[in-house]
């Protein structure tokens, strides 16, 4: 296959961006009344309006030609019949079989996986059952009321997020807390009001070697048995893993009946339908869990076998290809007009540029086009009265995805019409701007006119649900996994492997004795980190 910037639509795309690129959204309304109405697409209860983005029914014609010249076809199917697609790590790349309906058959290595997740499921739902019923007792023999997930990066974006999310569906006697970072802050605040005697960690760590994890969880550990005046036997009440490494889970003392497991072919940002989800599970209940993984699945069978023109993700990821390469914008707004997703756009940020900041293609060239967008985002309203600005005026170009829904979780008074009023005015205001024209006509100052003309022709996606439920969340995330598969088959590259986070972890595994030995290291860094390293020892208490 030529490489992408060799491909037959791309350079067809190159001169079709000459003819387009400069075309004012306005122009592109005004030539076609329907527009609106045509450049949309709907699958799953999801209905996408992207006809606010600065291309002609052509760009799409030909980008889905660029998804055909690029194997994305096959490299569909590949992902979904468990072929090791993650390369530089020898796995399949299987997410999409944790949300496989009972019954599907699906092999890694002449095994069915389908039996073993649900296996999984089940386990965790007598769990979930038995906690949140009240037959789980602590040490104590009190009932549980708190729960505390101790995870990091994959283990805990997913989780945190999915619990913000479907807050108003969570079983509100339950406290959910979500500790991360290494950071002794995160830890102390986290349990600073809870009862050790109701309070449950879950420990999740794919590896079990993670150090920021493991710290916390030994933390955990010190206060939970400390808080108990037991001994290491109130561990097993109070303690239960989610981890592949049965091994290092049994070492922490965690009996391994209370381990629920995944696997290999689960990448960390992709296992929030996981057990990495029991924090989910626990909040929702089993049957909300099964809802959110139903919603995967049936934006997974959407994306496999709907036309590439009316495919959601597909469409997502090509615009994203649109702008990153051809109109060069670096970045992509994610603005949910919904409270409850506000980890949504740290949750996307870590879905996204860990799987495609990625300068090396599949066969170890570097690529000669860019990568890897920068996905960043808050709720709406807020944002509009902060960074909105830059969006609005400022010089760079920023893609937006609005998210919306017809009903609020919460209705109260006119709160819902106000905050859709915002979002369909927001994206009004972007593709259309304001012309110095209507300016002047509104008796505006000439020497503030230039100041308040905004030029438009921004462009944004408008996704757009009924309302927020367990279902709807899974469709939204699958919607982004597979528009970050999409792009990643484009430009060639392993959406699945992390290496870059690789370095760092191994510096600091060296820079640690250096900070902790009672002997004066001998440093051999650069002059800025030794010096750094002195001024730090010497303020050490
Ligand atoms: C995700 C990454 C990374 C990972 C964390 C936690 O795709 O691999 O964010 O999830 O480093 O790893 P463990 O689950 O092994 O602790």
């Amino acid at each position: 296959m030529p490489t992408l910037t060799e491909r037959a639509a791309w350079k067809a795309l190159e001169a079709h961006f000459d003819e387009v690129g400069p075309m004012h959204l306005r122009d592109l309304f005004a030539a076609d009344p329907t527009r609106g109405a045509t450049l949309t697409a709907e699958a799953a209860g999801l209905f996408l309006d992207y006809s606010k983005n600065r291309l002609t029914a052509e760009t799409i014609k030909l980008l889905v030609q660029l998804a055909e010249e690029s194997g994305l076809a096959a490299g569909i199917e590949a992902m979904f019949s468990g072929e090791k697609i993650n390369v530089t790590e020898k796995r399949a790349v299987l997410h999409t079989a944790l949300r496989a309906p009972k019954g599907s058959t699906i092999l890694v290595d002449g095994r069915n996986v389908v039996p073993d997740v649900h296996e999984v499921l089940d386990k965790m739902a007598a769990f979930a059952d038995r906690v949140r019923s009240g037959a789980w007792t602590g040490h104590t023999g009190k009932r549980i009321r708190n729960v505390v997930n101790i995870g990091i990066g994959g283990s805990d974006l997913g989780p945190v997020m999915a619990y913000e999310a479907l807050r108003s569906y969570s079983d509100r006697a339950l406290t959910f807390r979500y500790v991360s970072n290494v950071d002794s802050t995160d830890f102390a605040e986290a349990v600073h009001d809870l009862n050790p005697a109701e309070t449950l960690f879950i420990v999740s760590s794919k590896t079990f070697t993670t150090i920021e994890t493991m710290t916390n969880a030994h933390t955990a550990r010190d206060w939970s048995i400390a808080g108990l005046g037991g001994g290491a036997a109130s561990v097993a009440k109070h303690f239960v893993a989610v981890s592949t490494n049965a091994a290092e889970v049994g070492k922490f003392g965690i009996d391994t009946a209370n381990m629920f497991g995944f696997w290999d072919w689960v990448g960390g940002r992709y296992s929030m339908d996981s057990a990495i989800g029991l924090s989910t599970m626990l909040a929702i209940g089993p049957g909300g869990f099964r809802q959110l993984l139903a919603g995967f699945h049936e934006m997974d069978e959407h994306f496999r076998t709907a036309p590439f023109a009316q495919n959601l993700p597909v469409l997502m990821g090509l615009l994203g290809i649109w702008y990153g390469n051809f109109f060069g914008a670096a970045t992509v707004a994610v603005l949910p007009y919904e409270q409850y997703l506000k980890r949504f756009p740290a949750y996307l940020q870590q879905l996204t540029m860990e799987s495609n900041g990625k300068y090396i293609t599949l066969d170890g060239t570097p690529v000669d086009y860019d990568t890897g967008v920068i996905y960043w985002g808050e709720p709406g309203t807020n944002g509009q009265h902060s960074f909105y600005q830059l969006i609005h005026q400022g010089t760079r170009m920023i893609p937006c995805d609005f998210i919306a829904f017809s009903h609020s979780l919460n209705p109260l008074g006119r709160h819902h019409d106000i905050l859709i009023a915002n979002v369909l005015a927001q994206a009004e205001a972007l593709a259309f701007g304001k012309t110095r024209e209507q300016v002047e006509a509104g008796g505006t100052a000439a020497w503030l006119v230039p100041h308040r003309v905004f030029e438009g022709n921004r462009p944004s996606n408008m996704i757009w649900a009924d309302r927020l439920d367990p279902a709807t969340l899974g469709k939204l995330v699958a919607l982004y996994e597979h528009a970050v598969f999409t792009q990643g088959i484009l430009w060639g590259i392993d959406s699945f492997d992390q290496w870059g986070v690789e370095l760092g972890k191994v510096l600091a595994n060296r820079i640690i004795p250096e900070l902790e030995s009672a002997k004066e290291p001998n440093l051999t860094h650069d002059s800025s980190t030794n010096n750094l390293i002195r001024r730090y020892r010497k303020a050490k208490p």
